[in-house]
């Protein structure tokens, strides 16, 4: 087993990696960017190492600068969480050759599952449905309309080396089709550096579900069961859901065998996740392929009773999975609420800046996999996203009840977060009855539910005993309130630090 694992990663992901590795008596490394001095991931990990400045570019996203963190610490592995180089193939290969072992797939395997049109090729070859459309990158603008016309508009052009649902353009005619064909080219040179397109039919209005895979270096490869993602936004998954109110018992015996039917066939190693499009007609076919352990892997964890942080670490220093198929069993039902600072109210628009006062839920079937606390500031270069609710029921009515419960304990205050989208989310009474699909957010945005209507109890106003003014957490601006406390105790004395 490795003795300390460096974690290229912050906010509630290097959490979540520095409680796994603890669990298992592995010792820890954060790295850290300048904007992130005081994050909580530094005061939690046993060692930390200031990686540059607050631009991923020169900190988060800097191999050299993590490899070198990972030397004068003496790390034996990396864990690279999700976004920044989690699915960075060439960053898999460098940490090999430099004598530490990436937790997660080989560098083949995320290259491969990472071109797009590749992964697409190879799970039709293992004989998984996928959408009607291109063998493979398309080579011209006239391939893709003789294509178009043979499968039927509308059709939809996607970039081999985008994914999650950038560089993606749907055409509804020929001309259309000319035309977004030469910018999403243009584009996908710009972007990714590679303007090779691949082309499907274009599913109008489609379920997301994910099934969690697993292998293991001993042969095993198992599912975990799958995750509905059809409440997301611009591509930006809001909610999550396990088991999915739209899959038979039937459907997730077949998808699910499917899925490691396709995973086999490449001899995947760790956690990945396979994407499918499910049609209003119950027809799926697979998407892409994510090779990293995803924002919502908690919801399969509260119905799996697994933690697949830990089985990531297990199986990468070598060990067995602690499960075989025939021992997963699925109970009840589990929801993740996605929380960020955001102003859901002004488009989703940012709003970094400091929490003046937090309050975080509990009770039964409660989970916070959050990195924030009173007197945190949420910085402007990251991503977004400041925490993650996750609420366990033996129903899915049981889950959403806690859920609502939970979403109206939390606080948070100082900043905008999209928890009022939320409790406006799960009133709505297309998500009561488990009726998703990719445009349910627009819709709900476009017509909110009727004010409380089918609330069980209304939202308390929840007087604050440290907050100097009565701030909500939908107050404007970031200067309402002082700060009540500053966080507790600046640094640990005891815990080392070093610089690369
Ligand atoms: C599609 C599609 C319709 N037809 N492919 C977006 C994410 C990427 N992984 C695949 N995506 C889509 N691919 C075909 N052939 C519609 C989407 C899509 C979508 C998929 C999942 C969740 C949300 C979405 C929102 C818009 C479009």
């Amino acid at each position: 087993m490795f003795r300390k694992v460096l974690i290229a990663n912050r906010g509630e992901i290097a959490l979540r990696v520095i409680r796994a590795c603890r669990e298992l008596k592995i010792a820890t490394v954060a790295v850290f960017s300048q904007a992130d001095r005081d994050s909580l991931h530094v005061r939690l990990a046993d060692e930390s190492v200031c990686i540059g400045p607050a631009a991923a570019a020169q900190s988060y996203l800097h191999i050299a600068r993590l490899i070198s963190a990972a030397e004068v610490t003496g790390a034996d592995a990396i864990h690279p969480g999700y976004g920044f180089l989690s699915e960075n193939a060439h960053f898999a290969e460098v940490c090999a050759s430099s004598g530490f072992t990436f937790i997660g797939p080989t560098p083949e395997m995320i290259r491969r599952m990472g071109d797009k049109a590749e992964a697409r090729r190879t799970m039709l070859e293992a004989g998984l449905p996928v959408v009607p459309g291109s063998p493979g990158v398309l080579e011209s603008v006239d391939e893709a309309c003789s294509l178009a016309k043979q499968i039927g508009f509308p059709v939809i052009i996607k970039a081999a080396a985008g994914g999650g649902g950038r560089g993606m353009r749907v055409a509804w005619d020929e001309k259309s089709l000319r035309t977004s064909f030469g910018i999403a080219e243009a584009e996908a040179r710009s972007a990714f550096n590679n303007p090779a397109l691949y082309l499907e039919r274009y599913v109008a209005c489609p379920r997301h579900i994910e099934f969690q895979l697993f292998g293991d270096t001993h042969g095993n490869l198992i599912h975990l069961g799958e995750r509905e993602c059809s409440v997301q936004r611009n591509h930006q998954k809001l909610i999550e859901e396990s088991p999915s109110p739209f899959l038979s018992p039937e459907q997730r015996v077949r998808v699910g065998e499917l899925a490691v039917r396709g995973a086999r066939s490449i001899g995947y190693l760790n956690a990945g996740t396979m994407e499918f499009l499910f049609d209003q007609d119950g027809s799926f076919y697979f998407m892409e392929m994510n090779t990293r352990i995803q924002v919502e892997h908690p919801v399969t964890e509260e119905v799996t009773g697994l933690d697949l942080v830990k089985e990531q670490i297990l199986v990468a220093a070598g060990e067995r999975l602690s499960m075989m198929q025939e021992e997963v069993e699925w109970r009840g039902h589990a929801i993740e609420c996605r929380i960020n600072a955001e102003d859901f109210t002004m488009g989703f628009r940012p709003s970094p800046g400091t929490i003046t006062y937090s309050y975080k839920p509990g009770g039964p079937g409660i989970r916070v996999d959050s990195h924030i606390y009173a007197g945190y500031t949420v910085p402007p270069y990251y991503d977004s996203m400041i925490g993650k609710l996750i609420a366990r029921g033996k129903t899915r009515e049981e889950a959403v009840r806690r859920m609502e419960m939970a979403l109206d304990e939390m606080i948070i205050e100082g900043i905008h977060t999209t928890l009022a989208f939320h409790r406006m989310a799960l009133q709505h009474p297309r998500f009561r009855a488990g009726d998703l699909d990719t445009h349910f957010v627009e819709e709900l945005l476009r017509k909110p539910p009727p004010a409380e209507a089918g609330r069980s109890a209304p939202v308390p106003t929840v007087a604050n005993p440290l907050a100097p003014a009565p701030a909500t957490e939908s107050s404007t601006d970031g200067a309402v309130g002082e700060r009540p406390t500053a966080p507790a105790a600046r640094r640990s004395g005891s815990r080392k630090r070093a610089r690369a």
